[in-house]
């Protein structure tokens, strides 16, 4: 019995999206549920008979089952140990590790602000000082990285660390964030990176709107 990765709509769960690119970038194989979001009771009691959590995310495999994306990307890492998921180098281990987590857990007036709508035509809008206060600090962790390790990925070669700022690269582009240099690269590079595509082609091809990701 093979992965089973349950996720939200393509085109607004970035939680779901970090850990689908992250396998998928990886060339692990998967099947994925996918349970659309804010649709009710029923789609949220499918979602609870796969995690406690309620919330997607959640991968099955076998017996195990995990939930949260940063602590799937984790779990494939340690499956997987040949996938490449993190850095092999120790020091570059923990600095992937340390930007992952500071995403996992920080940029909530980006996040707020500028949700990803995939389908949302790109436009910029007025941001808080708190939100471009996240934009410029994903600037600095992105420019450090690819001068550090050299790119086109955060870390040379495409692992978790990148497929827990994918929803980002969606949130720079949608919201036309102005970039520059090293970053822009990296914007570019990371939209043509196959699973991204293959995620946001799906994403472009959904009909379902939730009005309140809608807000402009
Ligand atoms: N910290 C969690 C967040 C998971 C989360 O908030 N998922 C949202 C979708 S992106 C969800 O399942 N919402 C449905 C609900 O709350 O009913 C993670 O990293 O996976």
């Amino acid at each position: 019995m093979g992965l089973r990765l349950v996720i939200g709509n393509k085109n607004y769960s970035t939680w779901s999206m970090r850990p689908w690119v992250a396998l998928r970038a990886a060339g692990i194989a998967f099947d994925e549920t996918l349970i659309p979001l804010y649709t009710g009771e029923a789609d949220k009691q499918r979602i609870l008979a796969v995690t406690p959590s309620g919330k997607v995310p959640a991968l099955v495999d076998g017996d195990i089952t995990v939930w949260d994306s940063l602590a799937i990307i984790e779990y494939a890492a340690e499956r997987f140990p040949g996938a490449g998921l993190w850095p092999t180098d120790q020091a570059a281990r923990a600095h992937a590790r340390s930007i992952s987590a500071e995403m996992h857990s920080s940029f909530a007036a980006l996040r707020r602000e500028c949700g990803m709508n995939i389908h949302r035509p790109i436009g910029a809008k007025a941001l808080s000082a708190e939100a471009e206060a996240d934009i410029a600090r994903i600037k600095a962790i992105w420019t450090d990285c690819l001068t550090r390790y050299g790119g086109p990925y955060l870390f040379g070669k495409v692992g978790g660390a990148d497929a827990m700022y994918a929803p980002v690269v969606h949130r720079f582009r949608g919201y036309a964030i102005p970039v520059a240099g090293a970053v822009a690269n990296y914007l570019a590079t990371m939209q043509v990176l196959p699973a991204f595509r293959e995620w946001t082609e799906a994403a472009l091809a959904e009909t379902i709107v939730i009005p309140r990701f809608e807000d402009d």
